[in-house]
């Protein structure tokens, strides 16, 4: 039985078929003889994460008009890498589509249910390389179109990605690339390329979360509408902004974390690099990829950091005063001028300083250095307060061990 994103892509090939046109570039003869002796093959690698073993990966031949035929080949995935190998008859263009369950790089889980993943590509007679995944099945009839208005598959193929790029609006502006989406692979660091696999799958998968309920059918569920969606070249802007608020909150550490642990453990995955989401991926749509942004959750194009201390002033709680610990900013009251708290090293401090435990103080740092008569910092008695404030001993409103503060 057919996948339904399979019919949805077999809809649109019908659908079309009736523009005619076809690609001259693209020599599928009916009638060419199958040489027995024929090297030609396809592999890569199916990744929504990593496909796992036991998956299926099926050949579909594309006729003159690029309308889908019966299937002529069929292998399994023989690891948990997501590789695969499928020896063909003969090239010429063909629908490559991959169905299995895959591993799920924001849960670190299993799916439940399989995915299906497809690419649409042109073989050539002898070996091929051709990676499966999000991007390839979000293509696919973007493709098919920009094929039959007489482009080759290849190029076509770069055409759709880098049109892609630019409807999806989760990438930093002019974002573009070379390359078809075939060619790229989440396990691979450079070129930055490959980021953008990384970028997506990611930003898919919260997207998929929001929409709640299962997740795995869900990211199915978003595959198959983006691909429709997209054949005409343009996305609904209401797919659009789905895809910018999960890019806003999408945890792209956790992310790089659950790949790089799965490449780990899997057998033969050690040495896998992971591509970087935050490379290319843009969540305040300032500009700015978050791996380069100083402000990656605040859009501030400028990047203006005032105190030079890598942190931009738009997000930096006190932009005028350097501080490698946690800042305090002055308050134009009890606090009149910026406070910088460091580090205890080793649960110590200079001299006329506690550390303390104290999130207040101490903002995301387990525990800091409080100068004595500071603010919230231990005192002795009034000499060691500012004018006009006195030693409060055994006050429990004062940070916790000393519960002692000026006032
Ligand atoms: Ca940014
Ligand atoms: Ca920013
Ligand atoms: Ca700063």
């Amino acid at each position: 039985m057919k996948s339904s994103l399979s019919l949805l892509l077999l809809a649109v090939l019908v659908w079309s078929c009736g523009s005619g046109g076809g690609d001259a570039s693209m020599n599928l003869d009916a009638t060419d003889s199958v040489e027995a002796t024929s090297t030609t093959s396809v592999q890569g690698l199916i990744q929504k994460g990593p496909m796992l073993q036991g998956g299926t990966i099926q050949a579909f031949p594309l006729d003159l008009a690029l309308n889908q035929g019966e299937e002529v080949a069929q292998a399994l995935l023989a690891d948990d890498l997501g590789s695969y190998e499928l020896p063909l008859a003969e090239g010429g263009p063909v629908l490559l589509q991959a169905r299995g369950v895959w591993f799920n790089e924001l849960t670190g889980a299993l799916s439940g249910t399989p995915v299906t993943l497809g690419a649409v590509v042109a073989l050539e007679d002898g070996a091929n390389a051709v990676n499966i995944n999000a991007l390839t099945q979000v293509c696919t009839a973007r493709t098919v179109e920009l094929a039959r208005g007489g482009m080759t598959l290849a190029a076509a193929n770069v055409q759709a990605l880098d049109e892609l790029l630019a409807q999806l609006g989760i990438f930093t502006p002019n974002t573009h690339t070379a390359l078809a989406p075939q060619a790229l692979d989440l396990a691979l660091a450079d070129p930055v390329d490959h980021a953008l696999l990384a970028g997506f799958s990611a930003v898919l998968l919260q997207a998929a979360q929001h929409r709640g309920g299962a997740v795995d059918s869900k990211v199915q569920e978003l595959l198959g509408l983006l691909t429709q969606d997209f054949a005409d070249g343009t996305l609904d802007p209401a797919l659009v902004q789905e895809l910018a608020e999960a890019n806003e909150v999408v945890d792209t550490a956790l992310f790089r974390k659950r790949l790089s642990t799965w490449y780990a453990e899997v057998p033969d995955g050690p040495g896998y690099q992971c591509a970087d989401p935050d490379r290319v991926l843009d969540a305040d749509l300032d500009g700015r990829a978050n791996a380069s942004d100083n402000c990656p959750g605040d859009p501030n194009p400028a990047q203006t950091d005032t105190d030079t201390d890598t942190i931009g002033d738009i997000c930096d709680s006190c932009p005028i005063t350097a501080c490698s610990g946690f800042c305090l900013a002055a308050d134009g009251a009890g606090r009149p001028q910026d406070l910088c708290h460091l580090p205890c090293q080793a649960g110590t401090c200079p001299e006329d300083q506690t550390c303390l435990q104290s999130e207040a103080l101490c903002g995301a740092l387990a525990s800091c250095c409080v100068p004595d008569g500071e603010p919230g910092g231990a005192c002795h008695d009034d000499q060691t307060c500012d004018e006009g404030k006195s030693c409060s001993p055994d006050d429990p409103s004062c940070p916790a061990p000393l519960n002692s503060c000026c006032k």
